[in-house]
């Protein structure tokens, strides 16, 4: 029964709050509303639901006095939240029926919804599935971040080119933040600092600069339970004194630029994935948001208990990633200048507060700062790390005495070239226990980039494995999946992913069969639709639906995919008659505005298609799309029509990858490397229910080691050769022949550092045996049942109980 609407008064039925709110709120009279009104006056029917929970929630906390986590993450990649919100609600029948009162359907209501894209990819998608799983698990948590007024760009493809426009997502508002007016810190930046003679008096830092950062709260509410969590996200506001000085003083212009100058610091997100952005807004950025949300914990905490001392047990701080690693620093200083802590009670206290994970092993991708940038905006915690450092390797130097290598790898300041400051190693300093997100990627972090942190603490180094929401990825995005496993094995999986378990037995029960492969044709005629609107090409849902969605990136090897697409048109025009199974290569995904090569690939794709697709003598086997605008809502879509999902990235790069998770769940089978939390996924799944291939971690770094060649491969290999010679000699290109030489050129004589021609041949295999398969529809689905069945551990659930288990020491509702 639906509880939360039969409590209603009949005056209070749904329909008629929808219509209240269409007239009071958005402003229009009920019988001329548009999808987008009946949107709004929907969302504002949930949020007041919500808020009731929400005031429900924080009142509780504060009365227990509970111990909370406060995650802090430079992205959260959220997406709709419409949906998800009335599913939590229990208030998706109302709502469709709503939507049906004003001849619409929910599904076109809910996609005029803008998405809230405040990430770039895999790293903030994670944080917005732990906000949805820390809430459903009742733990008491804030998530905070930064209110960018422009999100992730929006990507169209024109001429075949990545063409990047502004999203102003915010600009005529959203019915999911409640601003907080009171609510705002100030946030200093520059200037210098002053030592008193006397050493019981605080050091001064005499800023330069002054921001306030004003509170916005989203409301996040948790599923099977009426508690929600808080995502507070902070923006930029000049304070208003200065501004008006400058205006008194008749120079309007100088305090607009002054506005501007601050206010900056949250209009937009750096769309960089794995990569650091290195400019000083930026710094700015993380500086920002970490102080403002440290001050926002110590003065809640202050509040509810009066003293400091016991800051540890009541909260937990959690780094998502190096961003907001200056907050180390930042809580040091507040402790130690401003509430006047002894340094040594203060650090104690920073240690057990802080946690830290990490998302890339890559060392390129590693952010560090020149000691004089930071010099220049933080001069108090430039010397805040010093004294940290010094700390650390008088300890570390007694741990190993005159090893001055070891010593100088641990340094929280590179010497080696310009003064840099390692974030990484300030936050693995900083915290009482540091994570990867998988486990070949955790092992890879203490046996690499953080080895010596290992050698002296090893007990602070332990494995997380990323998992995502089922009720975003699972029961919101296939409703087709959820209605037929609700049926087949009850509805608790949507909270107990493990649950998903029970299908296995299924996959031998040939009418149960042929309901999964019909609930997958579905999506993919589903998919088939957003295609054609999305790119004008016909797709055929008949054919396999070969799925590559993530960021464009050199080491995920979306250009390896294109090497075997092409492989596969030259074999099918030299063999035209042949019995080829129809295959349509779908990718999706954004390259960083400043990576070259990554656009580079999105244009090779769009060239590949443009002459495959319409290749005569191809009959309509092959076709290659790219689905333009990759984010949360696009991969709503294309997940659940996805056959193969393409998990290639060279074996031990990729730190996890959760599209992998999200595919495999909803039944596609993966065709991957030995790399991530693929390698997890084929424990879970079984071997037999995935196609891995290619070199391994050792063998990767063996191959480097002996001194990689790729041009003998290319020399020794003909049907690769006749791949990268068609594309560098134009065939793909016509107007412009030497379009690709580059490309190719990067490959065979610029060293081939992800190793697409080493693992070429294996890769070919591996799609030949996906092709066999695919003709034997009763075994496919059989593996494709097989493949849901293992997922069930990959739920942001697990994971995130295992972070509050051994992390965070919070107790969950489970
Ligand atoms: C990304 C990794 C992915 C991983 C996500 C979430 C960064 C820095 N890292 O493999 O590349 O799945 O983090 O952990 O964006």
């Amino acid at each position: 029964m639906n509880t939360s609407t039969a409590a209603l008064t009949a005056p209070d039925r749904f329909e008629a709050q929808v219509d209240r709110h269409l007239l009071s709120t958005v402003g229009v009279a009920p019988a001329d509303a548009s999808q987008s009104d009946i949107m709004h006056a929907v969302a504002q029917v949930a949020r007041e639901a919500l808020s009731r929970r929400w005031v429900a929630s924080d009142a509780t906390d504060r009365k227990a006095r509970a111990r909370r986590v406060c995650y802090l993450s430079m992205e959260f990649l959220i997406g709709r939240t419409l949906g998800n919100a009335l599913a939590a609600l229990d208030m998706q029948g109302d709502a469709a029926a709503a939507a049906r009162q004003h001849a619409a359907s929910f599904e076109d209501v809910a996609s005029t919804e803008l998405d809230a894209a405040l990430g770039n990819g895999g790293l903030g998608r994670l944080a917005a599935c732990f906000l949805d799983s820390m809430a459903t698990l009742g733990l008491p948590s804030f998530g905070y971040g930064i209110r960018y007024e422009y999100g992730m760009f929006a990507q169209a493809i024109a001429g075949g080119r990545q063409v990047e426009h502004p999203d102003p997502w915010v600009e005529d508002g959203t019915p999911w933040e409640f601003p907080r007016q009171a609510v705002a810190y100030p946030v200093r930046f520059g200037g210098w600092v002053e030592h008193p003679e006397s050493p019981a008096a605080a050091p001064v830092w005499r800023h330069a600069g002054q921001v306030s950062a004003k509170a916005y709260d989203m409301v996040i509410p948790g599923h099977g339970t009426q508690r929600v969590s808080t995502l507070r996200l902070w923006k930029a506001v000049a304070p208003a004194q200065i501004d008006l000085h400058a205006f008194n003083s008749g120079d309007y212009q100088r305090a607009a630029e002054y506005k501007n100058q601050f206010e900056n610091i949250s209009w937009v997100l750096y769309p960089n994935d794995s990569t650091p952005a290195g400019r000083e807004l930026r710094l700015r950025q993380e500086y920002f948001f970490t102080s403002a949300s440290i001050q926002d914990i110590v003065a809640r905490h202050l509040a509810e208990h009066g003293r400091l001392d016991n800051l540890a047990e009541q909260v937990a701080i959690h780094l998502n990633d190096t961003h907001p690693a200056i907050g180390v620093a930042e809580l040091m200083r507040l402790l130690v200048d401003e509430q006047r802590l002894p340094w040594a009670e203060a650090w104690a206290i920073t240690q057990q507060v802080f946690s830290y994970t990490n998302h890339t092993l890559m060392p390129e991708a590693l952010e560090t700062w020149p000691v004089s940038l930071i010099q220049h905006v933080l001069p108090r915690h430039l010397e805040i790390i010093f004294r940290i450092n010094h700390e650390f390797l008088v300890m570390a130097a007694k741990a190993r005495p005159g090893d001055d290598a070891f010593l100088r790898r641990l340094s929280l300041i590179d010497e080696s070239g310009e003064r840099r400051v390692r974030m990484a190693h300030l936050a693995v300093v900083g915290s009482h226990k540091i994570n990867g997100v998988s486990a070949l990627h955790s092992k890879l972090l203490v046996e690499t980039i953080f080895a010596d942190f290992a050698a002296l603490w090893p007990e602070r180094f332990i494995n997380i494995t990323n998992g995502v929401t089922p009720r975003r990825w699972l029961a919101q995005a296939n409703p087709g999946l959820a209605g037929l496993l609700d049926r087949t094995i009850g509805s608790d999986w949507r909270l107990h992913l493990e649950q998903l378990s029970r299908l296995a037995p299924h996959a031998e029960d040939a009418a149960f069969r042929q309901e999964f492969l019909a609930v997958k044709r579905a999506n993919k005629v589903r998919l088939a639709d957003h295609i054609r609107t999305a790119t004008r090409i016909v797709v055929d849902p008949d054919s396999l639906f070969d799925v590559q969605v993530k960021r464009i990136h050199e080491y995920k090897r979306q250009l390896l995919n294109v090497l075997q697409i092409v492989a596969r048109y030259q074999a099918m025009l030299a063999d035209p008659e042949a019995d080829w199974v129809p295959r349509t290569a779908i990718f999706a995904g954004k390259a960083a505005s400043s990576y070259a090569m990554a656009k580079n690939i999105i244009r090779l794709i769009n060239d590949v298609g443009a002459v495959v697709n319409h290749d005569p003598r191809l009959g309509g086997r092959l076709k290659v799309v790219f689905v333009p605008n990759y984010g949360v809502s696009v991969a709503e879509v294309i997940m659940p029509g996805a056959d193969v999902s393409e998990q290639i990235s060279t074996a031990g790069t990729e730190a996890s990858g959760t599209g992998n998770m999200k595919l495999a769940m909803n039944g596609a089978l993966t065709v991957g490397t030995d790399d991530g939390a693929n390698i997890e996924i084929r424990e879970n799944v079984g071997d037999d229910n995935v196609f891995i291939f290619g070199l391994k971690t050792p063998e990767v770094e063996a191959t480097r080691a002996a001194g990689y060649q790729p041009l003998r491969i290319y020399e020794s290999n003909t049907k690769l050769k006749a791949v990268l010679d068609a594309i560098a000699g134009g065939s793909f290109s016509p107007d412009e022949p030497a379009r690709y030489r580059g490309l190719v050129d990067s490959l065979l004589w610029g060293g081939d550092h992800y190793l697409l021609l080493a693992d070429f041949d294996a890769y070919c295999e591996a799609q030949a045996k996906v092709d066999a398969l695919y003709r034997d529809r009763d075994a496919w689905a059989r593996k494709a049942i097989a493949n849901v069945a293992g997922m069930g551990t990959f739920s942001s659930d697990r994971t995130i109980a295992e972070y509050a288990r051994e992390v965070w020491k919070l107790p969950t509702d489970r």
